[in-house]
């Protein structure tokens, strides 16, 4: 960069434009326990589909703050680093990522201070955190210490070695860096969140509702419902969009005969890609990017039949 720059949370304020963007973060391993069932994932937190969420961000654009640097000619990548310190890499090193250049000088990227209207709190990234909209939680840095406009991607044991799909038969403890396929933009995918697993519905029609994500700025243009195990589809009904960042909300109501349902969701996107059947077709040895159909089983009971005591719950595994 044209100069170095050394910034505090107040420079931030008192220096640059302050923007709003609301944007899904959504982390690599979201769906991964339906990888879980097709192959043990030893080390991997089996996560169902809520390791996800949509919020509304407020801070300044990276952009703004490299444009002040003065981005040169040879800048391909921009790298962020943070104050916690891993001890998965070995030796052990703070966490960082990268994004391209590209991605960085977009308007949507931002280094943030605010989450719904309040200060984030430490484990979201006080005082101030990367997002990236679109991309895997795990480029939007938390506890931001420094950024750096380099050629290279990082070098960052979590850009270089983690968060990369590697091929099934590959030991993920003896990959090296570069190695497998960095993962940026998330993988369209869907979930369904409403009935919960195993709950017991009463006689009557359905309503079954979720959300669909397509990454960076690819959009949700349709999700299908199937309950014949997708021989058949209808499509649901698609919420409001509410920032071309965030995911989209659906729902449908479903008339159904008694008995344990199987329901299950896909969603396309706007390039008319569509999600792989089955977690069986996307299994990679570190559980990443499950974009497989979203699946869900409950009973509907009989117009006699008693509802059991006690809430099924939201299960997120
Ligand atoms: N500094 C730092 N930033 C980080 C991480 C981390 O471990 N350290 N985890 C990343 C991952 S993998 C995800 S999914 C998101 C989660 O953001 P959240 O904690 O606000 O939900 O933060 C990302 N940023
Ligand atoms: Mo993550």
């Amino acid at each position: 960069v044209g100069r170095t720059l050394q910034l505090s949370l107040a420079d931030l304020l008192e220096g640059f434009q302050q923007t709003t963007v609301i944007a899904t973060m959504q982390c690599a391993g979201n769906r991964r326990a339906s990888l879980l069932s097709v192959r043990d994932i030893p080390g991997e937190d089996p996560w169902g589909g809520g390791a996800t969420g949509t919020g509304k961000w407020t801070g300044v654009r990276l952009a703004d703050v490299l444009a002040a640097a003065g981005v040169g000619d040879g800048a391909h990548h921009v790298a962020f680093s943070a104050h916690d310190v891993s001890r998965l890499p070995r030796p052990a090193q703070p966490y960082g990522s990268s994004i391209p250049i590209q991605k960085a000088m977009a308007g949507e990227v931002l280094l943030a201070w605010a989450m719904n209207d309040a200060d984030l709190t430490a484990v979201h990234g006080a005082p101030v955190r990367v997002v990236v909209p679109g991309y895997i939680g795990a480029r939007s840095v938390k506890w931001i210490d420094r950024i750096t406009v380099q050629t290279e991607p990082s070098d960052n044991y979590f850009q270089a070695t983690a968060y990369r799909i590697l091929p099934p038969d590959v030991d993920p403890a003896k990959a090296c860096p570069g190695d497998g396929i960095s993962l940026s933009s998330v993988a369209l995918n869907c979930e369904i969140l409403r009935p919960v697993h195993g709950e017991q519905i009463h006689p009557g029609p359905v309503r079954i509702s979720g959300y669909a994500f397509a990454g960076d700025d690819r959009s949700i243009e349709r999700v299908d419902i199937s309950t014949d195990a997708g021989q058949t589809w209808h499509q649901a009904e698609l919420d409001e969009q509410a920032s071309p960042w965030a995911w989209r909300l659906w729902h449908t109501t479903v008339n159904l005969n008694p008995g344990r349902v199987n329901v299950r969701a896909r969603a396309w996107d706007s390039t008319g890609a569509t999600q792989p059947q089955s977690p069986e077709h996307v299994w990679n040895p570190k559980g990443y990017a499950n974009n497989s159909w979203a699946s869900r089983a409950f009973d509907q009971l009989d117009h006699d039949a008693p509802i059991a005591k006690g809430d099924a719950g939201l299960k997120c595994r």
